[in-house]
Parts: C-alpha cells; sequence; structure tokens
C-alpha cells in the first residue's frame, strides 16, 4: 500500500510539474536583473556567466512567455514589447532580451576566381553566418577609466595601455568566458567615443587568441566594412572574417560592433596556410600619412634596417622559433630582401614587355592576389589602403611558397566616393576602373603599383579581374541581396546602438554620431546622408547599393572590350584543395592497378 502511494504521487508529480528552461543574455546587465513571466507569475533568473540570466520553472503547463527587467526581489521594471512562444528550440536557445530570435539566411557572393589560400583551417572557421555575439567585459576599473578619459595622451600619440579584463561571449549556442588583456584599437577609430577595443584571451575563443571589436562609427550602415571583406574574399584575398557583436564593459553599453579577426600569427598560420601549427613567416605593415607623407612606397632604401624602422614600416609577425625578439636586422631582413628583388626586377625588366618580365617577377611575388586586391579596392574606391595611399596592408613572406604577397585590413574609408581626394581626379574617376589611384603624383609617385601596372600582361591580367567582378560579383542586384539579408539580422539592434552613443558619458571631444534607423534603411540603398553639424560628425554622400550601380558601371564601361574568355591566374596557379590524403589515395589506387596489370600480363 505505502509503494503504491509513493508510485501514485511520483505519476501526480511528473504529470503536474514539468520543467521550462530559460536562458537569456541582459543588455542591462550592470543595472537589474531578469525575470520570466508568464501567465500572471514571475521568477527571478540567476546569472553565473554574465550577462546571460538562466534559470528553470516548474509549473504543469507554460506556453506563452516574455523576459522581463526586474529588481532583486523580482519587482517588474520594463517588459518585453513582445510576447514569445515556448518550445524545445527555445529552451536550449541563449535569447537576448527585446529582440525576437530569429534565423536569417546570409547570401554568398559569386567567386569568379580559382581560390589561392585556405582561409580556414579545422580548428579555425569562419564566424557562423546568422549569429550576433553578445560581448562582455568587466576590466581593472582604474585602467579603463585612464583609457576612455585619454584615448590620446598626447594630440597625436595613441595611449597603448593595456589593461586586464574578464570577457565572456554568448551566443545562442554557446557561453564562453576568459580572463585576458584589453587596449584600444586604431588612430582614426579612437578619435570616436564609440572606441575600437583588442581583446585577447588567455583561453581560446573559436580557435581565435584575439579578436578586434570594431566601432564603424562613421558608417550609418555598419555594413561597408562587413562587405568590403565579403567581397576581398569572393576575389579569393585572404582577408580577416568578421560578424557582429553588442559589446558591453564596465557597465557601459557601446552598441553594435563589428567584431572581426585580427591579423596575426594564428591567423597567419590557419588563414594562409591552413594549419594552426604551420610555421608562419614574416608580416610587415605598411603605413603611410597621406596626404603629406611620408609614404611606405615599397622602394629599397639600402640593407641597414633602421632606414625602413622609421614609422613607414612595422614589424607585425615573425617566427619565434628562429629569430630573437631583439634581433632587429633579422626581424627586418625579409621586407629589405623584397625591396631589393623588386628593385632589381623594375631596373632590369621594367621596361620589358616579354614574358620573361612577368616570369620573374612570379618568381618572389604573388601577382595575382595583389591585383584581385587592387580590383576590389577599386571598385570599393577605398580611400584609405593599399593602392591610393600605400596604407592599411601588409608586405607578407610566405615561408611555404617562398614569395611575397599583399595582405589587406581595414576597410572604414570606402564606398563613399572620391571625398575630394587631392589625389584623386574628381572629374574622371567614376568611370576610370584602371588609373584613378594614379591621378597626381605631387605627394608621392605610386613607385610599386605603377610599375607593376606597366606591364601589358599584368594590366590585362587585371582587367580581367576587374571586368568579371564588376559583372558577376559586385552587382547591385548581389549587392543588395546581401545587404538586405544582413539588415534582416541586425535592423532590431540599429535603434539601441546609435542611441547607445548618449549613455557614454566620457571622452566629450570624442566624435560622435547619432545617426536613424531611417538613414539606416535610406542608405543601405540609393539614399544619402547629408552631413548635419548639429548631431553628426559624418555623413554618407552615396547609399551602399547606389554606389555598387555607379561604380559597377563604370568600371564595366572601361572593361566594355576586355576579353575575359582567358581567366588564368597570372601566377600562384597552385591547387589548394588536393589533401595529401587523396593523393595518397590516388598513388595506392595506381599501385593496385599496376599489380593487377602485372598479374594481368604474368599469369
Ligand atoms: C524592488 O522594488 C520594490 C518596489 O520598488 C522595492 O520595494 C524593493 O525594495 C526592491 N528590492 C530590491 C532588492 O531592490
Ligand atoms: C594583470 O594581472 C596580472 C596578475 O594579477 C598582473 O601580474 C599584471 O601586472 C596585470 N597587468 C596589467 C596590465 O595590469
Ligand atoms: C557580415 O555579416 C554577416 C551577418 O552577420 C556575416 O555572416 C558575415 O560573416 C559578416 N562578414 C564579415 C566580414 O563581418
Ligand atoms: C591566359 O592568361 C594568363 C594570365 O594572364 C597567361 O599567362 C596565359 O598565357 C594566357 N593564355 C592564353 C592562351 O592566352
Ligand atoms: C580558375 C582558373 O582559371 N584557374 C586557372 C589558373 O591558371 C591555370 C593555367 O595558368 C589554369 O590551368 C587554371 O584553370
Amino acid at each position: 500500500m505505502r509503494i503504491r502511494l509513493i508510485g501514485l504521487s511520483i505519476l501526480v508529480a511528473y504529470v503536474r510539474a514539468n520543467k521550462y528552461n530559460f536562458n537569456v543574455v541582459s543588455l542591462t546587465p550592470n543595472k537589474n536583473s531578469l525575470c520570466v513571466k508568464w501567465n500572471n507569475n514571475v521568477q527571478l533568473l540567476t546569472s553565473s556567466i554574465k550577462p546571460l540570466f538562466t534559470g528553470t520553472v516548474d509549473t504543469d503547463k507554460l506556453d506563452k512567455y516574455k523576459y522581463v527587467i526586474c529588481n532583486e526581489s523580482g519587482e517588474i521594471i520594463e517588459e518585453e514589447n513582445f510576447e514569445r512562444t515556448y518550445s524545445e528550440e527555445s529552451s536550449k536557445t541563449n535569447e537576448v532580451y527585446n529582440r525576437k530570435t530569429k534565423k536569417v539566411t546570409i547570401p554568398e557572393f559569386p567567386e569568379p576566381f580559382k581560390p589561392m589560400f585556405k582561409m580556414s583551417s579545422k580548428k579555425f572557421q569562419p564566424f557562423p553566418k546568422d549569429t550576433i555575439y553578445n560581448v562582455y567585459a568587466e576590466c581593472d576599473e582604474e585602467g579603463y577609466n585612464n583609457l576612455i578619459n585619454t584615448p590620446f595622451i598626447e594630440e597625436y600619440e595613441p595611449n597603448q595601455l593595456k589593461i586586464n579584463c574578464t570577457m565572456s561571449i554568448i551566443s545562442p549556442d554557446n557561453a564562453y568566458k576568459s580572463t585576458g588583456l584589453m587596449h584600444l584599437l586604431g588612430f582614426g577609430s579612437r578619435r570616436y567615443r564609440k572606441l575600437s577595443w583588442s581583446m585577447k584571451f588567455d583561453k581560446k575563443f573559436l580557435g581565435r587568441k584575439s579578436i578586434k571589436l570594431r566601432g564603424v562609427a562613421n558608417d550609418p550602415t555598419l555594413m561597408r566594412e562587413n562587405l568590403s571583406i565579403e567581397l576581398f574574399k569572393s576575389a579569393g584575398v585572404p582577408v580577416q572574417s568578421g560578424t557582429y557583436a553588442r559589446l558591453i564593459i564596465n557597465g557601459d553599453v557601446y552598441g553594435l560592433y563589428h567584431m572581426i579577426d585580427s591579423l596575426n600569427g594564428n591567423w597567419l598560420a590557419n588563414c594562409i596556410h591552413g594549419d594552426n601549427k604551420a610555421q608562419i613567416g614574416f608580416s610587415y605593415n605598411i603605413v603611410s600619412s597621406p596626404v603629406e607623407g611620408p609614404y611606405a612606397e615599397l622602394k629599397y632604401l639600402g640593407d641597414s634596417y633602421d632606414k625602413y624602422s622609421t614609422g613607414i614600416y612595422e614589424v607585425d609577425e615573425y617566427d619565434k622559433n628562429t629569430v630573437k625578439s631583439d634581433d632587429e636586422p633579422a626581424k627586418w631582413k625579409h621586407l629589405i630582401e623584397f625591396t631589393k628583388l623588386y628593385d632589381n626586377w623594375v631596373k632590369n625588366y621594367g621596361d620589358d614587355t616579354s614574358d620573361k618580365a612577368i616570369e620573374e617577377l612570379k618568381k618572389f611575388f604573388n601577382i595575382e592576389s595583389v591585383l584581385r586586391l587592387m580590383a576590389v579596392e577599386s571598385l570599393i574606391l577605398a580611400l584609405d589602403n593599399f593602392w591610393l595611399v600605400m596604407s592599411n596592408a601588409a608586405l607578407y613572406y610566405n615561408p611555404e611558397r617562398k614569395n611575397y604577397q599583399i595582405l589587406p585590413f581595414d576597410f572604414d574609408e570606402v564606398m563613399s566616393g572620391d571625398r575630394d581626394s587631392v589625389l584623386i581626379d574628381h572629374d574622371t574617376y567614376m568611370n576610370d576602373c584602371g588609373n584613378w589611384a594614379h591621378n597626381n603624383d605631387k605627394f608621392f609617385d605610386h613607385y610599386f603599383t605603377k610599375n607593376l601596372m606597366k606591364h601589358p600582361q599584368i594590366k590585362e591580367r587585371y582587367d580581367v579581374i576587374i571586368a568579371k567582378l564588376s559583372r558577376e560579383t559586385y552587382t547591385p542586384d548581389q549587392v543588395s541581396f546581401y545587404v538586405h539579408a544582413i539588415s534582416d539580422l541586425i535592423k532590431d539592434d540599429i535603434e539601441w546602438n546609435f542611441k547607445a552613443i548618449d549613455n557614454l558619458d566620457f571622452y566629450e571631444d570624442g566624435l560622435a554620431n547619432h545617426f536613424t534607423l531611417k538613414e539606416f534603411e535610406g542608405n543601405l540603398d540609393k539614399t544619402p546622408v547629408d552631413y548635419d553639424s548639429s548631431k553628426n560628425s559624418n555623413d554618407a554622400p552615396y547609399g551602399i547599393v547606389q554606389w555598387a550601380e555607379l561604380r559597377s558601371n563604370g568600371c564595366k564601361e572601361y572593361t566594355k572590350s576586355t576579353d575575359t574568355s582567358n581567366n588564368s591566374n597570372i601566377s600562384d596557379d597552385v591547387d589548394i584543395s588536393g589533401s595529401q590524403t587523396s593523393m595518397a589515395i590516388t598513388i595506392t589506387t595506381l599501385i593496385i592497378l599496376a599489380i593487377q596489370c602485372l598479374h594481368f600480363i604474368l599469369f
């Protein structure tokens, strides 16, 4: 009898009390708690990894619910403005307060050329496509206050302080936490109050040791840098992957950020060489100061490293197994070698239009890769990058191929027309997709790119590349399709993002923008955002689709008689898909076949 009673009570409990799990990210985690509300019940959630709050509700039936901001005793302060429906799926997902959980398909751009690099490895994959991350940091208070109040120590001297932080990154299906260091990024970007940050982790995040959080504060669409990177990728140019993230540091809510990989040794090993343990080579940042100069022109300046270490180049990565950190000559060796090789090539083959000139250049330089890079820069009209001003790019010595290549980064002055740059001819640039960057020699003579493009075969290959990109990839239709898909993903965060600036009560002379949701939407398509000094520091003279239309039409016109039937790479025609295993399988198959033949002949 006793046994039966227990059995019955278990049965009753089983029928009546179900468990419902809730996981939700707070966007005000330092101020208040979160609760879940259903029917007329409210239950407090708890947080072990901020800003994620979790909890389990025991009740017989729960269908509709909401998250609410509440205080520690469960008193409601604010409610979400929509109702959610409970499902198996929602119980396993980290949801976000006041953001609908949605699935968005982000389209890919056509890739008209042969891939040249792995771009990822087993341990280092591009970020998942339809995710917005939630990044939260608690940093050493004193160091943090120092950075946000004085991003520049002197007028042109960036504050390089590194601060200790505990960082967590919450995605729909994961909650990550690590200690590490943070510092401020960039030069131009630290003029904005919506500061850009670097995070270095003690424990890897998705195979990464560090990430950059870029504020993209000057862009009403927050998409120009994302789109630029996707275009480089579609052309097969190795470039850092990215995604979007909401950022909160020490309770300061910064808004929506572009979270991207940093160009470092780990990225080089995984994305150029396709293996997290690969030996890496040497990378040098190319740093010019437009418009007065000095410019890093990749000119040979003699064999002494101190001619190069004047600020126009920076040694970024080198093989730490073979080179000691204080061995300056060894660290600079490859930059000097490259400029010398190129100098010799210009002297010996500068006026040689035969194929021999190309054969010789190919021996030490990845021509194909730089031409693809220049074609993309041309389409987006990159005002602060390699071709126009020799900046925001790196020269990399690739030890696997034993040649040099150019790697691009930082695209925050793109798709906004010529902005009256004195380096560009305002009247002709729109339809000029070959010489637009070589229009003004007054400030520097574009020694590197001019000598490259002087060769008819190289120019011809460049024309094929830009002809194909402007017809197949960077078309108004493809671009429109792409930006609207991203808009579906981030639209609900846009107003929150633009308003966040008013709650950052530091760095008062930092530049600030107050774009609106309407401006965001219009500027995706064909509506410019005019300059309004009463609320903004920036304008956006072309919509993204509008720019794609004007520029791709200009480049189509420019290449209207280009024959694109020969789409062969001019250099580095390697096959990166075939792995060693498939090679081994082929060899085994051949051996088996040979044995069978022998067998047939002999018996
Ligand atoms: C929560 O709010 C209620 C109503 O405002 C207040 O009485 C209570 O003290 C608050 N509890 C806490 C822990 O702040
Ligand atoms: C960070 O914390 C570690 C350990 O507490 C300490 O040794 C180090 O000096 C700190 N670094 C900074 C930049 O404050
Ligand atoms: C651009 O955003 C989309 C949507 O989040 C993402 O799938 C893609 O990886 C992003 N690309 C970059 C370079 O940030
Ligand atoms: C095709 O173009 C490549 C690269 O420019 C060149 O090396 C090759 O000779 C061309 N092939 C033909 C058949 O013209
Ligand atoms: C995709 C593509 O066109 N790849 C070509 C690269 O160049 C070689 C010859 O130089 C061709 O065989 C490949 O087909």
